[in-house]
């Protein structure tokens, strides 16, 4: 998963903006998930408005806006500013832990330790390198990189490297690129990759092997470059794509995440990690709904007792939009 969101473009960026900041701000500060999902909600809401929004009240229409936003709304449209965020902005508790999240490895908790033992900047973490674990060494190394957004034409060349590579180790791999990648956002936080073989299912043993053949072959062209975590089924990572020719520019160093998962759950796995997560929240609240627990797993009937049934057959994304009568949309329509 990516940490920095590609800015929200739109009539109403003003507020989408104001929104996603009081959103990272409950997430990595005050550690309130459902009041950041609130807030992550309604900005994602607004952003597909199509007009530009005059008050609170015109916004409290929509979906997931609720009276203690529009209220902001209203503060934000006639001042200019929210007197909140200002304060938050301001305090140093907030603005400190907000930055030592951004760095790959250090979450919320993390970020809060860190600050209560006085380290608060990339300068303060650059003294305690040694206290730091592998993965936040590496994302302080790689600090400014991995705060670059990748632009989808890098994401084409990666694509084509890395599925011609998984061909090399076995033809019958299937690898697929999820993420904004896949819902053809211009430009991507991270490379989020999927991939299974015929050989390995729910019912058979774990297979580790097929994921490490994987990332020693992209370690050996030279694509991976560091490993945050690599367990049976999932590994973290850095890639980077060799420049062709000298005048031109170095590619960044990026990160990637590839997962294993067995063939018979593998579609509904390309669904969630295709996302995006608000996508993902309403189509599961739909399943619901309609008597059907899904996850990034399995789809599954819920009985009378709502207890889960077996596993249905999933063979592809649309059986699974089949399933919980919910009308097809292609990757690109599934923003929210
Ligand atoms: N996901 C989800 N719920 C979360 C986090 C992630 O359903 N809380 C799913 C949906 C998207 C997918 O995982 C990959 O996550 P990210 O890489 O964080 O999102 P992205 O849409 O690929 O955005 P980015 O371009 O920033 O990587
Ligand atoms: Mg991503």
């Amino acid at each position: 998963m990516s940490k920095r969101k590609a800015p929200q473009e739109s009539l109403n960026e003003g507020i989408t903006d104001f929104l996603v900041e009081l959103a990272n701000y409950e997430k990595n500060v005050n550690r309130a998930i459902h009041k950041s999902n609130a807030y992550r909600k309604a900005a994602s809401t607004i952003s597909k408005y199509p007009t530009k929004i005059r008050n609170g009240e015109e916004a409290k229409k929509l979906d997931g806006v609720g009276a203690k936003i529009a209220e902001k709304i209203d503060e934000f449209l006639q001042t200019g500013k929210l007197r909140k965020l200002e304060k938050i902005r301001n305090d140093d508790t907030s603005s400190s832990i907000n930055f030592l999240t951004r760095v790959t490895g250090i979450g919320p908790a993390a970020a809060r330790k860190f600050f209560e033992e006085g380290v608060k900047t990339l300068e303060d973490l650059k003294k305690i390198e040694h206290k730091l674990n592998h993965h936040q060494q590496i994302g302080l190394k790689y600090f400014e990189e991995f705060e670059k957004r990748i632009p989808r034409a890098e994401m084409e060349q990666m694509e084509t490297l890395i599925v011609g590579e998984l061909k090399k180790v076995d033809t019958e791999y299937i690898g697929t690129i999820c993420g904004s990648y896949r819902r053809g956002a211009a430009s991507s936080g991270d490379i989020d990759i999927l991939l299974t073989h015929p050989d390995y299912t729910s019912q058979t043993e774990k297979q580790p092997k097929l994921l490490h053949a994987v990332v020693e072959h992209l370690e050996s062209v030279g694509f991976v470059t560091e490993t945050l975590s690599k367990g049976d089924t999932k590994f973290m990572g850095v890639c980077q794509l060799q420049q062709s020719d000298e005048d031109e520019e170095k590619f960044l160093n990026r990160r990637i995440d590839i997962r294993l998962i067995p063939k018979d759950q593998y579609y509904c796995g390309v669904l969630y990690f295709t996302g995006s997560d608000i996508f993902n929240k309403n189509m599961r609240t739909h399943a619901l709904e309609k008597g059907f627990t899904l996850n990034e797993y399995t789809l599954r009937p819920l009985g009378v007792t709502g207890i889960a049934g077996e596993p249905l057959l999933v063979d592809s994304e649309r059986d699974i939009f089949e399933y919980i009568q919910y009308k097809y949309r292609e990757p690109k329509d599934r923003s929210q």
